[in-house]
């Protein structure tokens, strides 16, 4: 059995990492991802141009099925994730994540980055719900279409989009046909369901500080949302622009089912933050436990064949 898979050219050795946002913030977490783990690749946490502390107070909680965060994006600056990604980029594929506050700021990255001697794969972030007076560009589909345009303007190493959810059959239509416009290497589709609200019953209180509650949604609560993601616009999109599927995963049949809907590579998050990269040793021995089952040698031959009822 083997899990490999390839994306715009990049060969991985599995189909896991970080969902971008977990386990990324520091060198010393990235290594452990990168070293003494299961995982095929990892993903930087979303740059901006300089170090963000992010929202004061606590900020991520656990709930049932599930994690609720609205962490305002701290990171080190995309300085410290461009080193790491550089110094690193021999020994798996990486993705860099950046995600500017401004359509001034994403243009001024990628700049740096196509000067740089980053060879890997690039995952702009058009999703980010947790700071407080910035919508989720990518669900402004003009806004979309203008930072596309200009990022390929000049930008020609690999690079992909980090979309939001999307929730209607319109929506699935209307981005599809904004990002087939594009040489996109991939979409990571989804981030986390943003600006959902908790309530503690013991307190009556909302359960993070940010933003009088509201924040992103992840973990097993949002796997129907991921898949119907994932499969939506596996359907849409150029077979050329690959799918990295992100949302619900703590075993190795969620893994499946991704890679069913029509995921390359498939990311963890909630339960990568509470399982540690142990995890994913776990999840390729269930895929391929998975896989033996169903007499599947290679993920060539379930990826996207999911079945439909007359
Ligand atoms: O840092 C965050 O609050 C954050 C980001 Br940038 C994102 O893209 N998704 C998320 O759930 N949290």
């Amino acid at each position: 059995t083997t899990l490999t898979a390839s994306i715009a050219g990049f060969d991985f050795d599995n189909v896991l990492l970080n969902a971008a946002g977990v386990y990324c913030q520091t060198a010393s977490e990235l290594d452990q991802i990168l070293e003494a783990s299961g995982a095929g690749s990892l993903v930087t946490k979303s740059a901006t141009p300089a170090e963000r502390d992010g929202n004061a107070g606590v900020r991520f909680a656990e709930m049932p099925l599930g994690s609720i965060n609205s962490m305002g994006l701290p990171n080190l600056g995309l300085d410290y994730y461009l080193d790491y990604t550089i110094t690193h980029q021999d020994e798996k594929p990486l993705f860099l994540s950046i995600a500017g506050l401004t359509k001034a700021d994403n243009l001024a990255m990628l700049r740096d980055v196509q000067d740089s001697d980053f060879n890997g794969l690039v995952e702009l972030n058009l999703s980010c719900p947790n700071v407080p007076g910035k919508p989720q560009t990518a669900y402004d589909f003009d806004t979309t279409r203008e930072i596309l345009n200009e990022v390929f303007s000049f930008y020609t190493k690999p690079l992909g989009v980090k979309l939001p959810p999307y929730f209607d059959i319109a929506h699935f239509d209307m981005i599809a046909e904004i990002l087939n416009d594009f040489p996109l290497a991939f979409v990571n589709t989804i981030n986390s369901i943003g600006n959902g609200l908790v309530v503690d019953p013991e307190t009556d209180t909302v359960v993070i500080a940010p933003k009088g509650g509201f924040g992103g949604l992840g973990g097993e609560i949002v796997k129907p949302t991921a898949l119907a993601n994932v499969r939506a616009l596996r359907q849409r999109l150029r077979p050329e622009i690959k799918i990295i599927g992100t949302g619900g995963v703590t075993n190795g049949r969620d893994v499946y089912d991704h890679i069913l809907c029509g995921a390359d590579l498939v990311s963890v998050g909630t339960s990568l933050y509470f399982e540690g990269p142990a995890i994913f040793e776990r999840l390729n021995n269930e895929l391929i436990a998975i896989m033996a089952e169903k007499g599947y040698n290679h993920l060539d031959e379930f990826r996207g064949r999911l079945q439909t009822l007359a």
